[in-house]
């Protein structure tokens, strides 16, 4: 048996939007997630894991070395900054849309705009790029409510259909970037397993091809 190949993934809809793509490369996991409390999650080869974490948390552990390949949305790496990461392939799953949104029919208010996202480092750089001056409000969940409540002008988060901006008297304004989860391998584990690493991200490839 060869060194154990370990991959992180969040539940939800890139679990789901990926197990497609990684039975096409003969990967197939013993225990479902959603049902499992688990948090490593064995696989029909006894040499490959599933570590199962927070989204936000993917590119931490794979940066680290911790799995050796993961999948995270584009959302989470333009945040995290994607040091110690490749970024070999887009998945062109969990699509979505980074945006900025407020109330409906609002007007940009005079000054110093605040601006509410778990996005922060996205939100700094962007309006920095607008030569705009934001202060910037961490939040870790629920962003529509900050404009209703007073604690900002706008927010910046991840939108598809824009049905909960709606449900919460909001609109979509300005477009950030196009969001789709992307597969991201450990340098180290580029370099230490190429083989392997190089025939997984192959057969993946060869999987999202096929779907289009
Ligand atoms: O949920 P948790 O706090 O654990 O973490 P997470 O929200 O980061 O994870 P998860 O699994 O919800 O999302 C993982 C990835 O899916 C994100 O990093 C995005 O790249 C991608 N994705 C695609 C989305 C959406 N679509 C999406 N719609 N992530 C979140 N949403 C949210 C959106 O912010 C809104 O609040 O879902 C809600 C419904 O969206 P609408 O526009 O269809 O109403
Ligand atoms: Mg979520």
């Amino acid at each position: 048996m060869s060194e154990t190949l370990t991959i992180a993934l969040s539940k939800g809809r890139i679990y789901k939007e990926t197990m497609p793509l990684l039975a096409h490369a003969g990967i197939v996991p013993i225990d479902d997630p959603e049902t499992s409390r688990k948090l490593i999650l064995d696989t029909n080869h006894d040499d490959v894991k599933l570590v199962i974490i927070r989204a936000t948390d993917v590119p931490t552990y794979v940066q680290y070395g911790a799995a050796d390949v993961g999948v995270a949305g584009k959302d989470v790496l333009l945040e995290h900054g994607g040091e110690g990461l490749y970024e070999p392939l887009d998945l062109e799953i969990a699509k979505c849309r980074l945006m900025t949104a407020g109330p409906v029919g609002v007007k940009e208010p005079e000054g110093r705009l605040r601006i509410a996202t778990k996005f922060v480092n996205c939100a700094r750089r962007y309006y920095a790029e607008q030569g705009k001056q934001v202060e910037v409000i961490k939040l870790y969940g629920s962003m529509e409510l900050a404009p209703l409540v007073g604690l900002a002008d706008f927010i910046i988060d991840v939108v598809d259909t824009g049905n909960t901006l709606k449900a919460n008297g909001l609109e979509p304004l300005e477009h950030i970037a196009d969001i789709s989860s992307r597969l991201v391998v450990n340098k180290a584990s580029m370099k230490m397993k190429h083989a392997r690493v190089k025939a997984l991200i192959d057969k993946i490839a060869e999987a999202v091809e096929n779907r289009r």
